[in-house]
């Protein structure tokens, strides 16, 4: 794996607090439960983001620091009904910063649910990401409740809602199928510079 070592750096709820630029960081942005903190733990080989099966679990942008060189963000997920209009407004602001700002972002991954259908919030973050110049590559998550069949059809369908994505990882953190290719990826992602 990538990751040797890692470190909760810090969570941020204001556009102040965002922490100093590394040599590289990327993202990881999907609806709410969509599997974005345990996706994170899979990758960092430890149970550091916090999970839940209630959605609405990650309420604000936390930087984990990556072999001393890297930062991985996780997101707040978008979509879940039962946040306050306040609540997303913060958010969509936060969010909003951030990808205003000119950091080091290699790439920013989109999960999305490979159990249901593609929702519009996934195709509006899709395109919004790909409208403020990111390279955008897609996760189809928690696969191992797909049979293979209907996998390879899902991702058909991903492939041609997500035409602009870059790559397209069909992943599961629970029984870590697809997580080497996506590993070397974000490795790839992040050292193509250096
Ligand atoms: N079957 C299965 N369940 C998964 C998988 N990944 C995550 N889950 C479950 O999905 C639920 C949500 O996971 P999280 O990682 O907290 O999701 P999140 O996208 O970070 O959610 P928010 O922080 O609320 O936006 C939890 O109950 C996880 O156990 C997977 O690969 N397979
Ligand atoms: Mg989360």
């Amino acid at each position: 794996m990538f990751v040797k070592k890692v470190e909760f750096d810090v969570d941020v709820h204001t556009k102040k607090a965002f922490p100093e630029v590394l040599k590289g960081e990327v993202g990881f942005i999907g609806r709410s439960n969509v599997g974005k903190s345990s996706l994170l733990n899979a990758l960092l080989g430890r149970k550091i983001a916090k999970t839940s099966s209630t959605p609405g679990k990650t309420r604000s942008l936390i930087f984990f620091k990556v072999n001393d060189l890297y930062h991985f963000v996780d997101f707040p997920g978008y979509g879940y009904a039962k946040s306050s209009k306040d609540e997303r407004n913060k958010w969509g602001i936060l969010i909003n910063d951030y990808f205003n700002l000119k950091r080091p972002r290699r790439a920013i991954f989109l999960l999305v649910d490979s159990r249901i259908p593609i929702q519009s919030s996934d195709l509006n973050a899709f395109k919004w990401l790909i409208s403020m110049g990111e390279r955008v590559a897609i996760v189809a998550t928690k696969i191992d409740k797909l049979k293979k069949s209907e996998l390879s059809r899902k991702l058909a369908s991903m492939k041609k809602a997500f035409g602009d994505a870059d790559e397209f990882f069909p992943v599961s953190s629970a029984t870590r199928e697809g997580l080497k290719a996506l590993d070397v990826t974000v490795r790839e992602y992040l050292t193509e510079k250096e």
